[in-house]
C-alpha cells in the first residue's frame, strides 16, 4: 500500500462516523479502466477536450458528434466493471446505513456496484432525455436510426441526460448533496481534481462545519492542502483499507 499512511487516529475516526458522505469523481472508476474526465482521450476523441463537447453549444453546432461521442463513452463503460473501491463503499454502506454517495461521475458504476443512498449530481450515460421538453425518454424503445435519434412526442434530437458545463445541476440531487454535507460527520473525497463547481464547494462547506475530510488521490489537488487527512493512494486500496478499520476493532489494518 504505497503511500497509504492509515494511522490510528483516522481509523478511530471512520469507526466513530455514523453519517458519512462520500463525493467521488472519475478517479474512484478508473481502475475499472474508465478514463477520467481530464485523461488524454484516445483513438478519434484525442483532438477534443471534453469540455469543449460537454456543452449544449457543441450539441447545438454538431449534435452527430457529440451523439457519437457519448456513445462511445457509453460503450466504454458498459465494457467496464465497478471496482474494489465501488465494492468497499457498498460495504461500508452495509455496516453504516446513512452512509451518502455523492458522485460526479456519470458511468453508473456506482448504480451496478449496488450503492444505495446514492445522489448522481451530473446525470448519467445510459439515460436519455429529450433536449426540447427535457423529459426522460427509452432509447431502446426509440425506432429511430438517424444520429441523433428523434423524440418521437416532438421531433427535437434526444440527448444524453447529462448536466452539461453551463447548464444548472438537478435541484433535488443539488439540495440532496447539501443535505447530506450538512448531516454528515464524516466526508470522504474521493479521486477528484475538484476543478468543477458547484460540486468542488462541498467539501469547503463541511470543513467550514467542522467535519474532518479525507481526501483519496494519488496526486495533489487543492484541497489537499485543507483536507484533515489525505491518503495519497488509489481508491481502490484506499477504501477497502478504511472499510478494514471498521472490522478490526483493534486499530488499523497491517
Ligand atoms: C452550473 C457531465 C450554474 C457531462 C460534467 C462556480 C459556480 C458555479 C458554476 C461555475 C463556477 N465556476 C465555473 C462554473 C462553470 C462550470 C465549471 O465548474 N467549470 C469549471 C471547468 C471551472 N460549472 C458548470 O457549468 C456547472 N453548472 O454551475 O450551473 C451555472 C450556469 C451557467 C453559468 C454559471 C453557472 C455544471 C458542471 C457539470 C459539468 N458536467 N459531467 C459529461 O461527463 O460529459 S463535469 C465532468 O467533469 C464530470 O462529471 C466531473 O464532474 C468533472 C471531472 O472532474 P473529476 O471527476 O474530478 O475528473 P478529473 O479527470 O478532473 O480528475 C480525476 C481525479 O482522479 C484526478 O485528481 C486524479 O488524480 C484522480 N485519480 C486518478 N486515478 C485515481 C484517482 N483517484 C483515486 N484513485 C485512482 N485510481
Amino acid at each position: 500500500m504505497t503511500g497509504l499512511l492509515l494511522t490510528d487516529a483516522l481509523c478511530e475516526r471512520v469507526r466513530a462516523a455514523r453519517r458519512v458522505l462520500v463525493l467521488t469523481g472519475s478517479g474512484v472508476s478508473a481502475e475499472s479502466g474508465v478514463p477520467t474526465f481530464r485523461d488524454a482521450q484516445t483513438g478519434l476523441w484525442a483532438r477534443y477536450r471534453p469540455e469543449a463537447l460537454a456543452t449544449p453549444e457543441a450539441f447545438a453546432r454538431d449534435p452527430g458528434l457529440v451523439w457519437r461521442w457519448y456513445q462511445w463513452r457509453r460503450q466504454l463503460v458498459t465494457r467496464a466493471e465497478p471496482n474494489s473501491a465501488h465494492r468497499a463503499l457498498v460495504r461500508w454502506q452495509a455496516l453504516r446505513p446513512e452512509l451518502v454517495v455523492v458522485t460526479q461521475n456519470v458511468d453508473g458504476l456506482h448504480r451496478r456496484a449496488g450503492t444505495r443512498n446514492l445522489v448522481e449530481l451530473h446525470g448519467a450515460l445510459d439515460r436519455y432525455k429529450c433536449s426540447r421538453d427535457q423529459q426522460p425518454l427509452d432509447l431502446a424503445a426509440l425506432q429511430d436510426s438517424h444520429v441523433p435519434p428523434a423524440c418521437p412526442r416532438c421531433g427535437a434530437a434526444v440527448r444524453p441526460d447529462v448536466v452539461w458545463f453551463g447548464e444548472i445541476l438537478p435541484q433535488a440531487e443539488l439540495a440532496a448533496a447539501h443535505s447530506a454535507v450538512q448531516r454528515c460527520d464524516l466526508m470522504l473525497v474521493v479521486g477528484t481534481s475538484g476543478q468543477v463547481y458547484p460540486a468542488a464547494e462541498l467539501p469547503a462547506m463541511a470543513l467550514d462545519r467542522g467535519i474532518p475530510v479525507v481526501e483519496v488521490n494519488p496526486a495533489e489537488t487543492p484541497l489537499a492542502r485543507s483536507a484533515t487527512h489525505w491518503l495519497r493512494a488509489d481508491a481502490g486500496t484506499a477504501l477497502p483499507a478504511l472499510v478494514g478499520c471498521l472490522a478490526d476493532p483493534g486499530g488499523p489494518p497491517g
